[in-house]
C-alpha cells in the first residue's frame, strides 16, 4: 500500500493474508496475497493469485495454502491460520487482460461471524465516483520491493469508468473494462495498491467493492490502481457454490 498509515484488524477484522509454506518464500509467514472474508468459511481473493497461467504452476502444488485472520503483525503470534480446503478460480479470468481477477477460497474451519464483510451489490452508492474508500494489505509501500509485516491501509476516491478508461486507453499498460473493473486513487498519484496487495480488499461505506488486481506501477499520477468490481463477480461466485 502507498500512502498508508497503520491500519488494525480489530477495525477491519475481514482482512486476511494468503500464505503458503515455502512456494513465495517464508517471510512475513508466507504472506504473498491480500484477501477478504465474506462468509464464516468463505474468502474472496485475485483469480491472478491462484490460476495456473499466472503462477506456472497448479495451485495444487502451493504448500501449506492459508490465511491468516486477526493478525496485523505477520511475524506475530495473534489471530488464527486457517488452511484453504477449496479454491475455486473463476473460470472466465483471462490473464492477459486481468478481466474477471476473482477466486473463492472454503476454509476447513469458520471464521467468527464478525470477521465477514458484506458485499456491495450494483448500484450501491459504495461505486459512485468520488466515493472516498479504503484498501488494504501488506504489499510494497514504495514501488521497490518494501513489503511490510504490518498491515496498512490507505484512503482512495473512486474514479469514474470514463477517467479511468483514459487512464488506461490502448491497452498499453493494460485495458480498463468498465463493467469488471473499478478504479481509484487520486489524479495526483500518491495513493494506491501495489505488489503483494493483490486480492485485498476495496472498501467503501462499510461493503466490499473491489478486490486489488493491477495497475501501471505503483501511485504514479494519472495511472490509478484497477480493481475487479464486486457486483460483477457476485453472479459468477452463486454459481461457484
Ligand atoms: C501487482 O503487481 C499490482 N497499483 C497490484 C496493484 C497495482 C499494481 C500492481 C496497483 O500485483
Amino acid at each position: 500500500v502507498i500512502g498508508g498509515q497503520p491500519a488494525h484488524v480489530n477495525d477491519s477484522p475481514w482482512v486476511v493474508a494468503l500464505s503458503s509454506r515455502d512456494r513465495f518464500g517464508s517471510t512475513r509467514a508466507g504472506q504473498f496475497c491480500g484477501a477478504v472474508a465474506v462468509g464464516p468459511k468463505r474468502v474472496l481473493t485475485a483469480a491472478h493469485c491462484l490460476s495456473e497461467e499466472a503462477l506456472g504452476a497448479d495451485v495444487s502444488q502451493i504448500r501449506d495454502l492459508r490465511v491468516i485472520s486477526g493478525r496485523d503483525e505477520l511475524n506475530g503470534s495473534g489471530g488464527k491460520e486457517i488452511a484453504v480446503s477449496g479454491t475455486w478460480v473463476n473460470p472466465g479470468f483471462d490473464v492477459t487482460t486481468n478481466s474477471g481477477d476473482v477466486a473463492v477460497l472454503t476454509l476447513a474451519e469458520a471464521l467468527p461471524t464478525q470477521s465477514v464483510i458484506p458485499m456491495a451489490e450494483a448500484g450501491d452508492a459504495g461505486y459512485r465516483s468520488g466515493t472516498a474508500a479504503v484498501v488494504y494489505g501488506w504489499g510494497d509501500t514504495t514501488g521497490n520491493g518494501d513489503y511490510v509485516s504490518s498491515l496498512r491501509s490507505a484512503k482512495v476516491s473512486v474514479l469514474s469508468n470514463s477517467v479511468c478508461e483514459r487512464a488506461y486507453s490502448g491497452g498499453r499498460n493494460g485495458t480498463y473494462e468498465a463493467s469488471a473493473m473499478l478504479c481509484a486513487g487520486e489524479l495526483q498519484g500518491g495513493y494506491d495498491a501495489c505488489q503483494g496487495d493483490s486480492g485485498g480488499p476495496l472498501v467503501a461505506h462499510g461493503r466490499l467493492i473491489g478486490l486489488v488486481s493491477w495497475g501501471s506501477g505503483c501511485g504514479r499520477a494519472g495511472s490509478p490502481g484497477v480493481y475487479t468490481r464486486i457486483s460483477a463477480a457476485i453472479g459468477w461466485m452463486a454459481v461457484a457454490g
